[in-house]
This record gives structure tokens, sequence and C-alpha cells, in this order.
């Protein structure tokens, strides 16, 4: 019978790595794995609303139910702040930061940076949607969080990664040693290694961007689409096209496949849609460790200085090759930066 490696097994592995763990960073990430098992669950049901009972309605359990996202969120929080060692959380789903107050929290060494649901168009219809996490150390050395403490540049990152929650839940992650993906086993309730050692092909040819908002890209994001559709054989074109509207459904198959994702900025949208704290950067650090690249079109997103907490950025991530081909197409045809 072949080896089974859990998560909880490969993240205490892992530590060896860093000699002079005790361990924190360790549990932040078992705790950030159960919070996930916990919003796989509901999400699997997601569609027994009617049975179950709508937002804002009691269940026949005598719950009240709750919109996905804000379930998602308020899991993931309660996770870490049982954890002890975040002492803050920035989420998509709260316009100002969280803080941990416990006595052991308010000191502890890590902040986390995170959108727990995403993908929000999708979660009703039955379609892949995600958690995205990002961990940073503290800068601060004690007491509440401070702006600085997670206002802080892509390439401070310990830790990121996603959890898919598609035809199977995984969950991909990276401390800067390497992408391991793990996939739930339901029969077991455990999230075991199945993709070890994940990279990015160089090339690939799928590229991913909600077209209809063409008319509001730029130049440069309008003359790549058309390079993309052109025929040449020697390139493998035309491109398959592949949006799925969730952003790490359309990133995790791209990383498998080798593929290039983009959302740029548009005329309603200078700074794009997607956020640089919980959504860019810890794609980005990802794909890089996959060996892949990640930009704004422009600049590489992991250097980016973050400056308020919700802020956006053009994303170009995927396949090295092809990001590289389509920042050419920028510089070309959109010399104008917008971040
Ligand atoms: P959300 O955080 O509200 O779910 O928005 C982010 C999502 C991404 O998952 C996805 O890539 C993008 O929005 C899709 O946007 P659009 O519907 O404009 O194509
Ligand atoms: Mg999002």
């Amino acid at each position: 019978m072949k080896k089974v490696t859990t998560l909880g097994q490969f993240i205490i592995e892992r530590q060896a790595d860093f000699p002079f763990a005790k361990g924190e960073l360790s549990r932040l990430l078992r705790d950030i794995g159960i919070a996930a098992k916990i919003v796989n669950r509901e999400v699997n049901k997601a569609g027994l609303v009617d049975i179950l009972g709508d937002q804002g309605t009691v269940n026949v359990q005598g719950e009240h139910q709750k919109k996905l996202d804000v379930f998602a969120n308020e899991q993931f929080i309660s996770a870490l702040s049982c954890g002890g060692e975040t002492c803050a959380i920035a989420s998509e789903e709260n316009e100002t930061l969280v803080h941990i107050d416990s006595a052991v929290s308010k000191n502890a060494k890590y902040v986390v940076c995170m959108d727990p649901l995403d993908g929000s168009s999708n979660i009703d219809v039955n379609v892949a949607i995600g958690t995205i996490f990002s961990i940073y150390r503290r800068t601060s050395f004690s007491g509440p969080a401070e702006e600085r403490d997670y206002l802080q540049k892509g390439t401070e990152q310990i830790a990121a990664g996603y959890v898919i929650y598609g035809s199977s839940t995984m969950l991909v992650y990276t401390t800067g040693k390497g992408v391991n993906g793990f996939t739930l086993d339901p029969s077991i309730g455990e999230f075991c290694l199945s993709h070890p050692d994940m990279m990015c092909p160089k090339s690939g040819t799928i590229y991913s961007i909600n077209e209809g908002n063409y008319v509001h890209f730029p130049d440069g994001v309008k003359q790549y689409i058309k390079y993309c559709q052109m025929e040449d054989k020697h390139t493998h074109r035309p491109y398959t096209s592949r949006y799925i509207g969730s952003l790490v459904a359309d990133f995790h198959r791209n990383l498998l496949k080798g593929g290039i994702f983009i959302y740029p900025s548009t005329l309603k949208s200078p700074k794009g849609k997607l956020r640089l704290l919980y959504e860019g950067n810890p794609i980005a650090f990802i794909i890089e460790e996959a060996g892949g690249r990640a930009s704004s079109g422009f600049k590489r997103i992991l250097d980016l200085q973050p400056k308020s907490l919700h802020e956006r950025t053009p994303l170009f991530v995927g396949s090295t090759d092809m990001v590289k081909q389509a920042e050419e197409f920028m510089m070309k045809y959109s010399p104008v930066e917008t971040v």
C-alpha cells in the first residue's frame, strides 16, 4: 500500500526546514486546514439551501442560516483566534483589520490576510470557489497589530495558499520552499499529499480573461488577446480560452496545465478588480515558487508596496513565457501604467 502523508504530518515534517521554528507557523497552517474542512462541509450542502432555509431564516435545527461567505469568514476568524498564533486578520469581508484580543493572541507573531470565500458569483451555482490566504510576520513588537504589519510587500510573505472547493477539495500552499497540494479525502476527513512539488509549465495554451469587458481593456490586452487567437502552428495557436470567474479555480487549472490568467485594469476600474493583499500577493508567491510569473502588466506583483488594506491591482499570472509576452504587449501598446 502506498504511504499516505496527511497535511498535519507534512507540516510537522517541514518544520525541520526552519531550525529555529517553535511550531507557531505549523499550528497556524493546521488551523487554516481545520477551518477549510468546516467550510468545505457547508459549501457541499449549498444547494440544499431551499430545504434547510435561506439566509436570514431559521433551519429545521433551529439554527440561523448565513450567507456562505459570511460563514466562511467567521470560521476562519474563529479557528485563527482559538489557535492563538495570529494577532490580526485582514479579510475581504471586514472593512478594517480584525484584532484578536485575547491575552495570548495580541502578542502573537503572525498577521493573516485572507479572502475567505473567493468567486462570490459562483457560490450559488455549484461552480468551484475558493479561500485564499497569506501570512506575514508582524513588524511591530507586541500589543495590537499596526498598519505596517499588514502593509508589507508580498516578498515578505512567510506562507501563502489557497483552498479550492471543486469537484474535489484541495489545499495548496507554500512556505517559500516549493508548492505542495493536498486533496481532501472525505472518507477519512484528512487533506492528503496528492501534488508534491507543483511546477507550472514554462508555457501553455490556455488564456483566461473575462472577454465580456473587452471594450474596456487597455490596448495592450486587446492586442494580446488577438495574438492568442491567431493561427500559428509553431506556438500552438490559437490558444484555448477558459474562464470560470473564480480566481482560485482559473489559477489552479493554469498552474497545473500551463496558461495565463489576466484581470487587467479597465476603463471602469483603472486598478483592476482583484485585491493586492489577499488575492494578488498570495497567488503571486505561489506561482513564483512553482516557477511561474506574476505581474501588474508592468511590475512584479510581489514588489508592489501596499498602501491600503483593500487596494486593487491588475493581475497577469501563470506560465512565465506567456506572462512575459503579455507584458511586452502592454509595454508596446499601453505604456501608461495605472498602478
Ligand atoms: P470576489 O472576491 O467578490 O469573489 O471577486 C473576485 C472574483 C475572482 O475570483 C474572479 O477572478 C473575478 O472576481 C471574476 O470577476 P468578473 O466576474 O468580473 O470576471
Ligand atoms: Mg475575492
